[in-house]
């Protein structure tokens, strides 16, 4: 079983309820099982600023399945949540992403890991140093809470926890 962390993002519709079934249903799923989440954050949009806040969480899973299949299931249950194809960075129901697959480094066409950018996004570090701050970024080298640490400096970090 490799250890891989996801990122959760909703800011269409009932977020929370989003966000929350995705869960369910990556706990349901066959093939893997769900560790830790962390809570539920209010996040400002990053990229496009227009458009409505997000709640964003992450989640630890342990599986056997290959990235590209991992893939395959996370936008199995994205389609299955109702969303549907808009402009990369805007608004959606539920968006499910790949954040680290063990410690493995892909940069393939359509799949990277870690996702890119990752560790320069408040609305990842902050859930993600919850539940692994200790986790070294295979790629940089440094811990999340490290990572954290450095984007506070002039990062964005209105982040506010739902508490749920
Ligand atoms: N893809 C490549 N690598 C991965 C990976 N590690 N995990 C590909 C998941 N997908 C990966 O994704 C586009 C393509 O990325 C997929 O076909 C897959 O093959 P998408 O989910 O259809 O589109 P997207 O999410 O708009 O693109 P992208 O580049 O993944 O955007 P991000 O980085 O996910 O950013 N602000 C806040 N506060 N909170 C958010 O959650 N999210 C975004 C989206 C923008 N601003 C946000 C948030
Ligand atoms: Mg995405």
């Amino acid at each position: 079983m490799v250890e891989c962390y996801l990122g959760l993002g909703s800011n269409i519709g009932d977020r929370v309820a989003m966000v929350t079934r995705a869960l369910a249903c990556l706990a349901s799923q066959p093939d893997m099982v769900l560790r830790d989440i962390s809570g539920l954050y209010l996040t400002p949009a990053w990229g496009h600023r227009d458009q409505p806040d997000f709640v964003n969480a992450v989640c630890r899973l342990d599986t056997h399945l290959a990235p590209r299949d991992l893939l395959a299931r996370l936008q199995g249950i994205e389609a299955g949540l109702g969303r549907r194809d808009r402009f990369r960075w805007g608004p959606r129901e539920i968006d499910l992403d790949i954040l680290f697959y063990g410690d493995e480094v892909l940069d393939e066409a359509g799949l990277q890991v870690p996702h890119p950018m990752l560790h320069r996004r408040a609305f990842v570090l902050i859930p993600l140093v919850e539940i692994a701050p200790h986790l070294i970024h295979p790629e940089t080298g440094f811990k999340i809470s490290e990572h954290l640490e450095a984007i506070g400096e002039h990062g964005d970090l209105k982040c506010q926890s739902l508490d749920i």
